[in-house]
């Protein structure tokens, strides 16, 4: 059974792989299906990731997974949530900026979390199912651990006893990740489309 996985981000595919790999689909990407990138336009995490979702089904004839997601920082009002991909042009700038608007503000102030909302779609677009995850943590005072992407070296779970999400090993960060936990949400419906083909 074969599922279309509508994300340009290497780092999230090789996420999608790890935590799906015991569902048993043949994982496609974008690339593998001669699509471009889907746009995105709103003003959520939830439409961006269905809007993701039902296009590239509407292009490929397939099921398709797509996952929106991005770092939520309170002191910074919320960004740069749904906007993370686009903070800044690169990811250690996208860091740098994170940590530069922090700057001077105290541990206790630096709350923050990773939210992710991943949209299923049937093939042409017609139904979609959806689950979100997220994973509380601190923005730390520095970038530490060279595992996973993005804003991962800055951020510091609740959970992961003073590691930031790169120092993880990939197991643990999916374990307690936004992103793993949205998918173990969405796990049943994937498992009875991987063992049926339709839901
Ligand atoms: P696609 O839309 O093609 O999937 P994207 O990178 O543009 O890729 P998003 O719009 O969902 O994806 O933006 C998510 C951004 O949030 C991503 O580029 C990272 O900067 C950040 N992000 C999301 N999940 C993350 C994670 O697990 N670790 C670190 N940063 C993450």
């Amino acid at each position: 059974m074969k599922l279309l996985v509508a994300t340009s981000n290497p780092g999230k595919m090789v996420e999608v792989r790890e935590i799906l790999a015991p569902v048993g689909f043949e994982l496609l990407t974008l690339q593998d299906a001669a699509l471009p990138p889907p746009d995105e336009t709103g003003v959520t995490f939830q439409d961006n990731a269905a809007a993701k979702a039902t296009e590239c089904a509407a292009q490929s004839g397939l099921w398709t997974l797509a996952d929106d997601s991005g770092l939520c920082v309170d002191a910074l009002g919320g960004a740069p949530g749904v906007r993370s991909a686009r903070y800044a042009p690169t990811d250690e700038e996208r860091r740098a900026k994170v940590l530069a608007g922090l700057k001077g503000v105290p541990e206790f102030r630096r709350g923050a979390h990773f939210f992710c909302a991943v949209a299923l779609s049937a093939p042409g677009g017609r139904h979609i199912y959806r689950a979100e995850g997220r994973v509380d943590g601190r923005i730390g005072d520095e970038a530490r651990g060279s595992g996973g992407f993005g804003y991962d070296p800055i951020f510091y779970p609740n959970e992961a006893a003073g590691r930031s999400l790169a120092e993880l090993p990939s197991a643990e960060k999916n374990a307690l990740s936004h992103r793993g936990r949205a998918l173990t949400r969405l796990r049943p419906l994937l498992e009875r489309l991987a063992r049926d083909g339709a839901l």
